[in-house]
């Protein structure tokens, strides 16, 4: 299959030494894979598509801002194990499901400390202050599943609809964490424990406990739909942890978690992670539309569940219980 041409060397900011499927155009090579995710650099613009980075010895950044570089090896290795976890684990051919890469595009803007999907390609900022640059694994799969999600349920980027939109990348920004398998960067359910967004070291998002960072709520409630995005993420993000690995304490890769249930409801056993990312894509991809509530999302999960894996299976009571579990009623 095509990522297993791996012909570069890129010594990444946060995954250490990284292959890359790069390709040559004449004596150059590119940073852009044979699929067709490239990366370019902004080199501090805010529009335009960016230069195409190239190499002349396939090696690609020093692990370090001192390259300009080597935001790009993050931001196309992410990339690239993005594509590859929704091709090998979902059956989906990219952002398009049509066999597309995407671009990525670095270096935006003077001290950005955000990244973004625009509806067509993902950015990464520098940083500023403390933050670091953007790039991270984890982040760059949240923004590409911003595109997958756009391109499937398309839900709204407000009410309930904003919080499963924003958790749907969160999801698939921790799953594709752990599917890259990297030793550098091992997999967790925290988002952007790389960045120092905060400057105190502490990551952007916690999906065992999302109130750990302050502002996101636990529990779905009335309330919920009133929220920013990526606070009324937190009841799916908590309800996505719970199914996977089950509720209380728990240390995975040398992460402590411990994930409460809501309202006194009963402890929740998890079915994995896989079988959980399974039925969350299939949810988003064939029972939720633009104005999808959690309510929604809970019928349209067990729906998924029962499908994939029948209705006896621990993966459904899972699925059902960790809904119970953030407070969605039946
Ligand atoms: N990094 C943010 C996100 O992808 C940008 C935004 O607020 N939409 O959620
Ligand atoms: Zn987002
Ligand atoms: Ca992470």
């Amino acid at each position: 299959s095509w990522d297993e041409v791996k012909h570069g060397t890129g010594n990444s900011q946060y995954s250490g030494q990284v292959t890359l499927n790069s390709i040559q155009s004449g004596t150059q090579w590119l940073l852009k894979d044979s699929i067709g995710n490239f990366t370019t650099d902004l080199n501090g613009a805010t529009s335009g598509t960016g230069t195409q980075f190239t190499d002349a010895d396939n090696v690609w950044g020093n692990g370090s801002t001192t390259s300009r570089q080597t935001a790009g090896v993050d931001a196309q290795y992410g990339a690239e194990k993005t594509y590859a976890y929704f091709n090998s684990v979902q059956g989906r051919a990219g952002i398009w499901n049509d066999g597309r890469g995407a671009r990525s595009r670095v270096h935006y803007g003077n001290a950005y400390a955000n990244a973004f999907w625009d509806g067509t390609q993902m950015t990464y900022g520098d940083g500023a202050n403390n933050a670091r640059p953007l790039t991270s694994i984890d982040v760059a799969a949240h923004e590409m599943s911003h595109g997958v999600t756009e391109n499937t349920a398309n839900l709204n980027y407000s009410g309930d609809a904003g919080g499963l939109n924003e958790a749907s990348s969160d999801i698939f920004g921790a799953a594709v964490e752990f599917h890259a398998n990297n030793t550098t960067d091992v997999g967790d359910y925290l988002i952007g424990e790389k960045i120092n967004i905060r400057g105190n070291g502490t990551p952007l998002r916690y999906m065992d406990k999302p109130s750990r960072d302050g502002q996101s709520p636990d529990c779905w409630s009335t309330n919920t739909k009133n929220l920013d995005p990526h606070y009324s993420s937190g009841a799916l993000n908590h309800w996505f942890y719970m199914a996977a690995e089950g509720s209380g304490a728990k240390t995975i890769n040398g992460v402590s978690y411990d994930s409460p249930t809501c309202g006194g409801a009963p402890a929740v056993t998890g079915a994995g992670r896989t079988n959980v990312e399974k039925v969350w894509y299939r949810t988003l991809s064939t029972k939720l539309t633009s104005g999808s509530t959690y309510a929604a999302a809970r019928n349209g999960a067990i729906a998924s569940a029962k499908e994939l894996y029948g209705a006896t299976s621990q993966t459904c009571k899972s699925v059902e219980a960790a809904f119970n579990a953030i407070a969605v009623p039946v």
